[in-house]
């Protein structure tokens, strides 16, 4: 699939996965709506993804935890285009590593409203307007949390599974349309995930990485262009990415 002129809608895309990717669907020039709560830091992302050579980017706030805000995202993407080829639905994270019994209702409710119910929002709204495109391709970004639990990530990997079941859901739900729908899981990668899981405690954060080649955004960047350049006939269905040093999430070989 040729991505040219064709529109790519990034969530999360202020930091990480999602300006990575806004960036590298920008060097195929796409054009670009990037939505995210942060503003300022979308607003680089869009400098970014110009320079990289995008055919346009248009920055959309959007709260995906909010049903309006999302109503209000999907309703400017629709005045934009009629044809979205490509969606990544990349926000969300992890926050707190507390066990059940010491779990915090903000993080859970945070996390849960993120990476599942902001998922399954702009998706409704979203998806509408790619059942007639062609290659259409839907990218939902999982984790490894949603295929093998840890302790102190109950939440985070129930979050992900539901991610998971839900892509398959959609995924039988849009059989008959040409819409691919893919679960991209991957596992330890340095972004700010871990920055917003320790909730600002660099140290902790820099803790998760040591000793180990993590992933980077740009791996997973390239891998979400891979999957929506696949011929108009081949759906990747899921797909999971680890480091070369993390056989589990918590297998992690870690050089002294
Ligand atoms: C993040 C991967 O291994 O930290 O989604 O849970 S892991």
């Amino acid at each position: 699939m040729n991505l040219k002129d064709k529109y790519v809608v990034i969530t999360g895309a202020s930091s990480g996965f999602g300006r990575a990717a806004a960036v590298a669907f920008a060097g195929e020039g796409a054009h670009l709506i990037l939505g995210a709560r942060r503003v300022e830091r979308l607003n680089e992302t869009a400098m970014m993804a110009c320079k990289a050579g995008a055919a346009s980017v248009l920055v959309v706030p959007v709260d995906v935890t909010r049903t309006e805000s999302v109503e209000d995202f999907g309703n400017t993407i629709a005045q934009t285009t009629k044809s979205v080829q490509v969606l990544i639905n990349n926000a969300g994270g992890a926050l707190g590593v507390d066990t059940v019994l010491n779990g915090k209702d903000e993080d859970w409710e945070t996390m849960l409203q993120t990476n599942v119910l902001g998922l399954l929002r702009v998706t409704r709204k979203v998806a509408p307007l790619m059942l007639t495109t062609e290659g259409a391709t839907i990218i939902n970004v999982g984790s490894i949390a949603g295929r093998i639990a840890y302790e102190g990530g109950s939440v985070y990997c129930g979050a992900k599974a539901a991610e998971l079941q839900i892509t398959k859901a959609l995924r039988l739900e849009l059989c008959g349309t040409p819409v691919r729908v893919t679960s991209l899981d991957p596992g330890m990668a340095e972004t700010d995930f871990s920055l917003v899981r320790y909730k600002g405690d660099a140290e902790k954060a820099a803790a998760v990485y040591r000793g180990v080649h993590p992933l980077c955004a740009e791996d997973i960047a390239e891998t979400m262009l891979w999957l929506a350049k696949r011929p108009a006939h081949v759906c990747i269905d899921e797909m999971v990415i680890k480091p070369v040093a993390q056989a589990a999430p918590y297998k992690v070989f870690r050089k002294a």
